[in-house]
């Protein structure tokens, strides 16, 4: 196993290379690859700099730092293209997930001083929209880009399950705490978990709660 995310529920792998402060795995690659190749082909250094980008959401998030910095300036020099890579991340997003952001938006509640945002993604929206359940990865974003949201869920229900997706935008109010109570886990300030057999009203009670001790110690 080589990944950069805390072993939440434990780890079985009999080799595991786990480093939380590497922004992404794909920068923990390009470590590995640059010590046993030295230089890294274009189309390979290309995909190892989307890892890093999505990971670091544009070298915005606050994982971002000198090292994964450094790692992408040395891809580009291996000759990863950083515009075709940007533009298809972050400007080439469908008009349907873009409606389902303005959607969430719409439907965003605001609790503890406006400090907590949180929105239910209805399975019917994505019907709607005809987006795919999988394809909501940034959805957040919607809410948590919003001025005095310290902490941000999106709770989206599926057949079996809710998904609880949740992001912090203080490293003084880690949200893994809250998803590991919830059966789930993650980073400081980007985790999730999955809550079985819930309905989407008491997911959004149970983070209210729990959300509320968090920001109330602070
Ligand atoms: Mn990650």
């Amino acid at each position: 196993v080589i990944d950069h995310h805390p072993p939440g529920n434990g780890c079985s792998a009999d080799t595991a290379w786990v480093q939380p402060d590497m922004a992404a795995t794909a920068q923990m690659l390009a470590v590995m690859l640059r010590e046993w190749h030295g230089a890294i082909p274009g189309a390979a250094a290309t995909a190892l700099l989307v890892g890093i980008l999505m990971d670091t959401g544009g070298f915005r998030f606050s994982n971002t730092d000198a090292a994964a910095l450094r790692q992408a300036a040395a891809l580009i020099n291996d000759g990863a293209d950083y515009a075709a890579a940007v533009n298809a991340l972050f400007f080439n997003e469908p008009l349907a997930c873009r409606r389902l952001a303005a959607r969430v938006l719409e439907a965003a509640e605001f609790a503890h001083d406006r400090r907590l945002a949180y929105a239910v993604v209805t399975p019917e929206m994505l019907q709607e929209l005809e987006v795919a359940p999988g394809d909501t990865e940034g959805l957040i974003d919607t809410l948590r880009c919003i001025e005095g949201v310290e902490i941000a869920c999106l709770i989206q229900p599926e057949p079996d399950q809710v998904r609880l997706s949740l992001r912090s935008q203080n490293p003084e109010l880690p949200v893994n705490g809250i998803a590991a109570e919830l059966g789930g886990g993650g980073h400081a300030l980007a985790a999730g978990a999955r809550l079985p057999n819930t309905t989407a009203e008491q997911a959004s009670r149970r983070l209210l709660a729990m959300a509320g001790k968090l920001l109330h110690g602070h």
